[in-house]
């Protein structure tokens, strides 16, 4: 089993782990609330006082058992898994009914944020593709002796550390690891060995193959192609005169050959954070609380990057959909939670009377050098304020941004699960109040 001689792998010693939580928001929800567990438990919006549109962002296995997934209409998951007349009290011998709970995403990034802590401890090269899933380059840090273990000493501390569930797949290419850790979940683990790779597809279905969705796989079902090992045979010229160049790529990726290699994502130019109000809200008192919390979990996320940041900023938005952010610049990068927080405070000043319907914190101007922090004698009083609309504040993509109106992108871009490519935005990092209808 030489690894040198499967084609088409980029660096044939290449040994790469897909970790990706079980049922993560249910998982998170189960954390903070340990009776839940067991429990048919639904996380998703919409099913509440006579609401009837929303979707389930995930279900728990239980719930699964009843027909229950991601993307549902929450009202066809009310069908199959009525909601627990006294909902709020777990425990009760009630099989046939589940829980609900609502989407709280600041918290589920707060989890993860633990568990991106936890991962990067175990290799330089971590890239993490959505909320709970990453890839490793685990290449030099474990090889293949001994990953076994490895998978699941990692499992085992992120249950007992985090307090969710993980599972782990590890192969010599990307796209065979993400199929791995999906294979035995929840909570199991397929290391699959270089030579292997072509095998361990072959019995798949199609659609496990990355990059064929369901579309794809009912026209390769035409075609009589049904399993992966079928694709992997094909003749890849029909693939290609059928599906153009991504013919050709999944008929590599069903061969197990994939080139790609770990990379993490560059650093972000700017870090944030945002929260909605459920209704609108014109208590000041309310409104600096939550600048506070936010404040202090961007300084959070900041520390634990190892950034520093020059530039502070808020968001609000007003009703309907007035978004006015404000900004201030300081001499030299600082790290400095208290002041994150004095600076927004003070630019949230303004809005002291405004009805306000979000806001939200952000540091940019990022710089990642190690050295010296620099002293921070100074730079406060120093601090220009740039908000009246004349000032250009640079965004992180590096256009200049009018102060004041400005497009949601700005903060809003937000970390979305989906595959490889998309979630995490790769220029800035805003941990949200997801709406749903991203993920649909
Ligand atoms: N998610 C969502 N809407 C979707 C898909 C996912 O809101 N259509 C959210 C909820 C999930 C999280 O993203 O908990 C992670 O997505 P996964 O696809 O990894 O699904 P889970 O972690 O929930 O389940 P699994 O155990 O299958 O990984
Ligand atoms: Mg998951």
């Amino acid at each position: 089993m030489d690894a040198a001689r499967l084609p088409g792998t980029a660096r044939p010693e290449q040994v790469v782990a897909h970790v990706d939580m079980d049922c993560f928001y249910a998982a998170c929800e189960r954390r903070r609330e340990p009776e839940l567990v067991g429990e048919p438990l639904v996380v998703g919006m919409g099913y509440e006082g006579g609401e009837t549109h929303g979707a389930v962002a995930t279900a728990s296995y239980e719930a699964r058992e009843h027909g229950v997934e991601s993307a549902m209409a929450i009202s066809e998951a009310l069908e199959r898994l009525p909601r627990r007349a006294d909902a709020e009290t777990p425990g009760s011998d009630h099989p046939e009914t589940g829980i609900y709970r609502p989407v709280d995403m600041d918290y589920y990034e707060s989890v993860a944020e633990e568990v991106r802590a936890l991962l990067h401890e175990q290799s330089e090269t971590v890239r993490e593709v959505s909320i709970d899933e990453a890839y490793l380059d685990i290449t030099d840090t474990v090889g293949w002796d001994g990953v076994e273990r490895w998978a699941s000493e990692l499992r085992d501390s992120i249950e007992s550390e985090v307090g969710v569930v993980a599972s782990v797949g590890v192969a010599p290419t990307m796209s065979a690891a993400k199929v791995a850790s999906d294979r035995e979940k929840p909570d199991g683990q397929v290391v699959v060995r270089p030579g292997e790779v072509r095998q361990f597809f072959a019995d798949l279905p199609v659609e496990d193959v990355h990059g064929v969705g369901p579309v794809t796989a009912r026209e390769l079902a035409e075609l009589g192609i049904e399993s992966a090992g079928d694709l992997a045979d094909a003749d890849p010229e029909t693939l290609e005169g059928r599906f153009g160049e991504r013919g050709r790529e999944i008929w590599r990726y069903a061969r197990g050959e994939d080139t790609r290699t770990v990379t993490p994502r560059g650093d972000p130019k700017s870090l944030s954070r945002e929260s909605a109000f459920t209704d609108a809200v014109e208590d000041g008192e309310e409104k600096r609380r939550k600048v506070t919390t936010l404040a202090r979990a961007v300084a959070d996320r900041a520390h634990r990057k190892e950034a520093r940041y020059q530039t502070i900023g808020i968001k609000v938005v007003e009703p309907p959909f007035d978004i006015n952010t404000r900004a201030r610049s300081l001499p030299g990068p600082v790290a400095d939670a208290d002041l994150v927080e004095s600076i927004a405070l003070d630019l949230l000043g303004e809005f002291e009377d405004s009805a306000v319907r979000k806001l939200g914190v952000r540091v940019s101007n990022l710089d990642f050098s190690a050295g010296e922090q620099a002293s921070l004698g100074g730079f406060e009083a120093a601090g220009t304020t740039e908000s009246d609309g004349s000032d250009a504040v640079t965004t992180e993509s590096g256009e200049p941004e009018q102060a004041g109106q400005t497009s949601l992108t700005a903060f809003d871009e937000d970390g979305t699960p989906s595959s490889d490519d998309g979630g995490r935005p790769e220029h800035s990092e805003t941990d949200g109040q997801a709406s749903l209808g991203d993920f649909g």
